[in-house]
């Protein structure tokens, strides 16, 4: 592999092209892919900055000379990944977190080898107030034999993802992602409008810094998940008591704690047995970075990457980061209910 230091100016382009080199085997469509999202990833960070003068921009260039509708932020970010990836010839089929079924490649165009599932703007309810958000995507190599990609392709376990990554449009514009070679960040310099590499070979702590989990719902956890929670407080048992930190934005509570060393929790509850987020955009995507940054990830039963997914739009309780907090989730929340005092 090139060693890269975060002082060298690398584009993501070249650093797509030089990870290639390391595939004879390799086509160039999954780099194709790769930087793709790229492109949509600047088209909607440009959408989310103006995001606070839609109103305005509404008023006067919209409404008036268009007579179009503003639309969501959310949906419109769906279309614009939709519109960057369909005519590339290297997908089959798309999911999104905002579309009930499977998106076919059109017609006209040709149908590739690989599935791509994507949550287009996480935490988009974040955006009247600033708060960061972001896109998650997850690539998958198609397994049935048609033209086009299938329900069978996107239900396939988290492992066999071969591509992850996450756009994070806070303070600054930054893709994290993996291929299986690590996880390497670029930040977007909005001079030149390139995603530049500024964190080769992310390393997650072992030992957690930051929790980040919604402790709102306390009354409607089990006992176990209760423990788990004292536990990561230092309120129980000899564990260093970890520092508070949500964002309510998944990709901006996930890099935080990437970054620092910490764990988030979207647990089960009594109102969302299943827990909230969604194994296929969301959890997968998410537990194939922190993996090969060192971390882990699991539902609290299992390896996130190890569940066998069964709907497109799964929920799936998440425990995700440094690999010691989620190792401590999976340890008591495996036990037996009546061995787990509350
Ligand atoms: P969304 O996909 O509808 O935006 O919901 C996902 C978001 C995550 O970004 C965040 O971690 C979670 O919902 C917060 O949920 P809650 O408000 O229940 O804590
Ligand atoms: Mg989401």
């Amino acid at each position: 592999m090139v060693k890269h230091t975060a002082t060298s100016v690398v584009t993501i382009e070249r650093f797509i092209i030089e990870e290639e080199r390391n595939h004879p085997e390799a086509t160039g469509e999954l780099s194709g892919i790769l930087y793709d999202l790229g492109l949509a990833a600047k088209m909607i960070a440009n959408k989310v900055r103006s995001a606070g003068l839609a109103d305005i921009l509404g008023a006067t260039e919209n409404e008036n000379v268009q007579g179009e509708v503003q639309q969501r932020l959310d949906v419109l970010s769906n279309d614009i990944i939709v519109k960057a990836m369909d005519h590339g010839g290297r997908l089959c089929a798309m999911a999104s977190e905002e579309e009930p079924g499977i998106i076919q490649i059109p017609d006209q165009f040709r149908c590739g080898k690989y599935c791509l599932m994507f949550d287009p703007l996480d935490g988009s309810s974040n955006i009247d107030v600033n708060v960061p958000v972001g896109t998650i995507f997850s690539v998958v190599r198609k397994i049935t034999r048609g033209r086009h990609g299938e329900l069978e392709d996107m239900l396939q376990p988290g492992r066999r993802q071969v591509a992850a990554g996450y756009v994070i449009y806070g303070s600054s514009t930054m893709m994290v992602y993996t291929t299986g070679q690590g996880v390497h960040g670029f930040t977007l310099d909005p001079s030149i409008g390139e995603f530049l590499l500024s964190h080769p070979n992310i390393r997650i702590p072992e030992n957690g810094r930051y929790l980040s989990v919604n402790d709102s719902y306390e009354q409607l956890w089990s006992d176990g998940v209760r423990t788990v929670m004292r536990k990561y407080k230092g309120l129980d048992g000899d564990h260093k008591a970890l520092s508070t930190r949500y964002v309510g934005s998944l990709v901006a509570d996930f890099h935080r704690n990437l970054l620092g060393g910490g764990i988030f929790a979207y647990p089960a509850n009594q109102k969302n047995p299943r827990g909230k987020l969604r194994l296929l955009y969301e959890a997968n995507p998410l537990a194939f970075i922190v993996e090969q940054a060192g971390g882990a990830a699991c539902d609290g039963t299992q390896r996130v990457l190890d569940v066998q997914p069964t709907e497109l739009h799964q929920r799936t309780p998440l425990y995700i980061g440094s690999k010691n907090e989620v190792e401590l989730a999976q340890r008591v929340l495996s036990q037996p209910a009546e061995l787990v005092g509350a």
